[in-house]
């Protein structure tokens, strides 16, 4: 067996825990208890799993506003996240973050952003600084297809090749930016080729497939890790909903959300493949299953009784950081 059952068990209730999580964010939203404007990233689940499942606390990964998956699988506490989603003080980012701005430093999670491209910048920042320490830790950074076409993307490519950067840029290609097809947006029609025209290894890999995914970025990592400057992985995927939780998706064929929950879900084709391989039984990832609806449920019900930020304290704090 060439994976340890502890490994594709923790896989699994990740990948889980993130769609039940993702799920249940677009009941509360709907339900009134979701302040704000919320991406949720069902679907897409087997990536940020494979990126980040061998990172250490230290390794630091950058996110998009699409970011919670890529929160859980970093480590962040799922309670301490529905808090903060539903803008609760004891939040991991107090309450003031929100969907879109949740980090936490201490998991080596840099932070969702709002702002379309600007990951990868900041995700420099944390690899130069691991290579002028010398700490063998490495950055990653999530980044969309559409988000590819950004300048801050362009120059965070260049310059992690030029300063030979400990960076891997994971692009997950889910075909939309907002309601525009990539397949109109990239000029090149191909982020691979125009990633390895910046002159780094570049790989397009089947997303949906957990284990594909895994061995391209072990490479890619161990490439960082090892002093060998960046490389991009572009992971072709599918978003189960709309851009936004309440997008109307009126821009999608019809049935294209129908069959692809139907025959591209990502955690539906690592159960199928790890039966057929005989790795797991099926009782096994069952029985976390029922766990992580505890789990999750559990996040809901304690965010929902967690107080508000009081206004009178937490209006003016935290709006500049001491360093
Ligand atoms: C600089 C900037 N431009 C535009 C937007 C509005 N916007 C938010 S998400 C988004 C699309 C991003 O698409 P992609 O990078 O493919 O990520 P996905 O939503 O598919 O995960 C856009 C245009 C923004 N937030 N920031
Ligand atoms: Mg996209």
């Amino acid at each position: 067996m060439p994976y340890s059952t502890e490994f594709l068990l923790s896989a699994y209730r990740t990948m889980k825990t993130i769609r039940e999580f993702e799920e249940r964010c677009v009941k509360e939203f709907e339900g009134g208890n979701v302040p704000g404007f919320t991406h949720v990233s069902n679907g897409q689940e087997a990536i940020a799993v494979a990126a980040c499942i061998d990172l250490s606390d230290k390794d630091i990964i950058g996110s998009t506003h699409r970011g919670h998956g890529h929160c859980i699988a970093k480590g962040c506490d799922v309670g301490g996240m529905m808090k903060e989603i539903m803008g609760r003080s004891t939040g991991l980012c107090k309450g003031k973050g929100g969907s879109m701005h949740i980090a936490d430093i201490d998991k080596g999670m840099l932070g969702a952003n709002a702002i379309v491209g600007g990951g990868p910048p900041l995700v420099n920042g944390a690899a130069l600084a691991a290579k002028t320490l010398g700490t063998k830790n490495v950055a990653l950074s999530f980044n969309g297809d559409g988000s590819a076409n950004q300048g801050t993307v362009f120059e965070a490519m260049n310059m992690a090749v030029v300063l030979k950067l400990p960076h891997v840029f994971v692009y997950e290609n889910n075909g939309y930016a907002e309601g525009t097809a990539a397949n109109y947006a990239v000029g090149s029609n191909s982020l691979t080729e125009r990633n390895a025209g910046f002159g780094m290894p570049a790989e397009c890999i089947d997303g949906l497939d957990f284990f594909a995914t895994y061995e391209a970025l072990k490479i890619a990592t161990e490439r960082a890790r090892n002093g060998d400057g960046p490389t991009a992985i572009e992971a072709m995927c599918v978003r189960f909903d709309g851009h936004f939780i309440g997008d109307p998706q009126l821009y999608r064929p019809k049935d294209e959300v129908k069959n692809a929950r139907k025959n591209q879900d990502c955690i539906k084709i690592f159960r199928e493949r790890v039966i057929a391989e005989g790795w797991l039984k099926a009782a096994a990832m069952n029985a976390i299953d029922k766990e992580v609806m505890v789990e999750i449920e559990t996040a809901v019900v304690n965010a929902l009784a967690a107080p508000h930020p009081d206004p009178a304290t937490d209006l003016m704090s935290d709006v500049y950081c001491s360093y």
